[in-house]
């Protein structure tokens, strides 16, 4: 662990203990929060940490803004997850009318991997209506800090972090790190440190990243499952849609700039689900001498979701404010609602805005 990251680890860890003798005390439930579009670093790090707790003896549960992506399901993880966006179950009027999750009172929060309730899609509402929050955190556009946080811009993943904290708690109990770290823990950790890194390739792996890599080995985090069930392996959906945006990538700002459209007609056309262009985006950014890559996709429900990725000069997360979105420097995000125009407009606005930064 890197030697700045003790202490925060351990304050922490020790608020985290507290909260889950809280909890246990009152015999009520604790969520952990992630953010919508849900990636491999926000499910390891929220399924790591719950799995971490319920060692602990802490009744708590992910709250899921939407379906586990069908690529995730290698990690076991089912049984950690509530349901918070299909209404039809119940939860969420429960939650919302008596404050009660399966009739235990919700005392406890904890954010992970993100630090505000607006990018928490459905669950938003429910980390807003927590009386006590955590939040663990490696976003750089982060406004506020606060006590009850814990936000590294400089980690590879709020996964690594996740992980500092749990050799925390296994020290703060005086306890071996195997009685807290499960190898479901172990394994959803890597897959956080795995998918942020980009199979440890991108400039945020640092030394403390592939030690702590290697203690998660050591108790059952597999990095070949990880890289082929989430970089890999493909749906046929996901590779013909993908070619497709591919093929539609054109070129601005004397070829600094990539950007690709894809509407709704091309994932109907494939009967693909919204995860079908995730790997084109970095793939533009591969090109020769192309600085920044954007991908602009239309969801079901209308919005238009834009991932933006640069090489070394672009700040992403910058550009991604400017619609309401952000991120890393090196990679952002942003969701637009009732575009007028719809998504070729607001390409059109997007390569206009990008090109003068460029
Ligand atoms: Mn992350």
């Amino acid at each position: 662990m890197k030697e700045l990251y003790a202490m925060p680890a351990l304050r922490m860890a020790g608020k985290i203990l507290e909260a889950a003798a809280n909890v246990k005390n009152k015999d009520g439930a604790m969520l952990i929060f992630l953010h919508r579009s849900v990636d491999g670093d926000c499910v390891g790090s929220a399924c790591g940490m719950c799995s971490v707790l319920r060692t602990l003896g802490v009744n708590c549960y992910v709250a899921m803004p939407e379906m586990l992506p069908a690529d995730m399901s290698f990690m076991g993880i089912e049984d950690l997850l509530l349901n918070l966006y299909d209404e039809s179950n119940g939860l969420m009027a429960e939650l919302r009318a008596n404050g009660r999750i399966y009739g235990k009172p919700y005392v406890q929060a904890l954010s992970v991997d993100i630090s505000e309730s607006n990018r928490m899609g459905t669950c938003g509402e429910f980390f807003d209506m927590a009386e006590d929050k955590l939040i663990i955190d490696h976003h750089a556009s982060i406004t506020m800090r606060a006590d009850n946080m814990w936000i590294e811009p400089d980690a590879s993943s709020a996964a690594e972090l996740c992980f500092y904290v749990t050799a925390k708690i296994a020290e703060l109990k005086g306890i071996a790190l195997d009685m807290v770290l499960t190898p479901i823990a172990a394994q959803c950790f890597m897959t956080g440190l795995v998918t942020d890194t980009g199979r440890f390739t991108y400039k945020n792996t640092k030394p403390e990243t592939l030690e702590s890599a290697g203690v998660l080995m050591q108790h059952g985090g597999d990095i070949t499952s990880v890289s082929y069930n989430l970089f890999d392996r493909k749906a046929l959906y996901k590779f013909r849609v993908s070619a497709e945006a591919r093929m539609r990538v054109k070129i601005y700002a004397d070829g600094k700039l990539a950007i690709t459209t894809v509407p709704r007609a091309l994932f109907d056309k494939h009967e693909a689900l919204p995860d079908a262009v995730d790997d084109v985006v970095s793939a533009m950014r591969d090109i020769e001498g192309v600085e920044t890559a954007i991908v602009l996709r239309e969801l079901s429900t209308g919005e238009i979701r834009a991932n933006v990725r640069s090489v070394s000069t672009f700040d992403s997360a910058a550009f991604a404010a400017l619609y309401g979105g952000g991120g890393h420097i090196r990679a952002a995000g942003f969701t637009v609602k009732d575009y007028e125009g719809g998504i070729e407009d607001l390409a059109e606005d997007v390569i206009k805005k990008a090109s003068e930064l460029l």
